[in-house]
């Protein structure tokens, strides 16, 4: 029998708060009326907002130096859903999981399913992998996957993703990423051009291999492991990519992936503006592919994201919508605890976005006022808007501080019984 946190022993952490969570909210509740803001419509709002989980992010990530493996770390994609339900729960706001194969590859997909579900989890965009070779695996990806040279190796490539897309399908997924490492560590290593080329060609028949009702998500990043040119490395080659590739082809936007300083929000933007956003990987960074929790760097950024997610929301319609996922994996937090604080951040700025005066920004902007336009998106972020995540929470049987109660419930200790290491296992599939 595995442990989990009983629904009773959340309820009754929440008590020991409750009356001081009530006082918050009834607070906030009058500061909003006061600028014409109704709170139950916000805490409705955070609500209906989730945000899925990457089933790597519940192992310890590695840096490309070393992995230190954490206590009681999941041994394989049963125990990863095990933390998985124990983190929406908890939060209430990660009902997504998104898998990556080969890692959590399973003989009973049927069965997954079944276990997630019961837990009120169901199956986000599914991951391919081919930036590593798999046990047994017939030919290497050291030269690239998707653009290498050698056809046979692309061909292994292009089976093995769309074997992803036959498994996700299985699970009930809608979505495949491609994320590729390939790209050139030296200048005339490729032919740049060449090898977009066969990564379009390679493309092609994944995107042939699609489900009708499925989308393919692009991920693009700047640099590593090819460190001098990597073949998706920004929105506009994964914007041309989706284009040629057809209308079930969008780009994906991981936070990490951009130069320092990049305006990630115009990014989004420019994406939305031609129908081309598929999604996000959620993450913040302070030089590149971090990793780090949501909002630990540059919370204003993730807000002025959501300020472009909100303007977007009122352009596009109903069909306006975005994948949200979160890709974290690292070394020094407990990744239960770091995914349930990255997911209150992300919904933490989605709120706040929706606290924007917009008719008001739209005045300042008409009006060139750039001081009061800018002083209308501050006096969103700067509100504190815990009360309505924590009762938002607490009203759907989750934990009005989830990290508080996770401690109090003693899981990981539980984790470091039943879990004992195993040789060779990794929770992240980073060894
Ligand atoms: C590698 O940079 C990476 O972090 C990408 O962000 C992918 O989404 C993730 O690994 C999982 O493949
Ligand atoms: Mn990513
Ligand atoms: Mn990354």
């Amino acid at each position: 029998m595995t442990h989990l946190i009983s629904d009773d022993f959340v309820g009754q952490q929440n008590a020991r708060s409750l009356a001081q969570l009530q006082a918050d909210y009834d607070a906030l509740a009058g500061v909003l009326q006061r600028r014409g803001r109704d709170i139950e419509t916000l805490t409705a709002q955070a609500a209906g907002f989730a945000v899925a989980l990457p089933s790597w992010g519940v192992g310890t990530g590695g840096t490309r130096f070393a992995r230190f493996p954490g206590i009681g770390e999941p041994r394989n994609v049963f125990e990863k859903i095990d933390d998985c339900a124990t983190i929406n729960q908890l939060t209430r706001a990660t009902p997504g999981v998104s898998l990556h194969f080969p890692w959590d590859r399973t003989t009973d997909p049927r069965a997954l399913k079944e276990i997630a579900n019961k837990h009120g989890l169901y199956f986000d965009s599914v991951n391919s992998n081919t930036f590593q070779n798999a046990a047994g695996q017939a030919l290497s990806y050291k030269y690239g996957s998707l653009t290498a040279q050698d056809p046979a190796v692309r061909a292994q490539a292009v089976a093995h993703n769309i074997d992803c897309v036959e498994l996700g399908n299985t699970l009930g997924s809608k979505g495949l990423t491609v994320w590729i490492g390939d790209g050139a560590n030296f200048p005339g290593q490729h032919n740049l051009r060449g090898a977009l080329e066969r990564y379009l060609e390679s493309m092609r028949a994944i995107y042939t291999a699609l489900p009708s009702d499925w989308l393919m998500y692009i991920e693009h990043k700047l640099f590593e492991p090819a460190f001098y040119a990597t073949t998706i490395a920004d929105w506009g080659t994964s914007f041309a990519c989706a284009t040629e590739l057809g209308p079930k082809a969008k780009c994906l936007v991981d936070l990490g992936h951009h130069a320092p300083n990049t305006n990630i929000e115009m990014i989004v933007a420019r994406l939305t503006q031609f129908g081309k956003l598929g999604g996000f990987h959620f993450n913040d960074s302070k030089y590149g592919d971090d990793d780090l929790d949501s909002g630990s760097i540059n919370p204003f950024q993730l807000f002025l994201i959501f300020n472009e997610l909100r303007d977007g929301a009122v352009r596009e319609g109903e069909n306006f919508k975005p994948a949200y996922m979160l890709d974290q994996s690292h070394n020094v937090t407990d990744p239960i605890e770091s995914l349930m604080s990255s997911a209150v951040e992300v919904q933490r700025a989605y709120i706040q976005a929706a606290l924007i005066d917009a008719e008001a920004l739209n005045h300042h902007q008409k009006n060139n006022d750039a001081l009061m336009a800018a002083q209308t998106l501050k006096q969103a972020f700067r509100t504190d808007v815990s009360p309505i995540l924590a009762m938002a929470r607490v009203r759907a049987g989750g934990a009005a501080d989830p990290v508080a109660c996770y401690r109090a419930s003693g899981y990981r200790d539980h984790k470091r019984e039943e879990r004992p290491p195993v040789a060779g296992a990794s929770g992240s599939g980073i060894v």
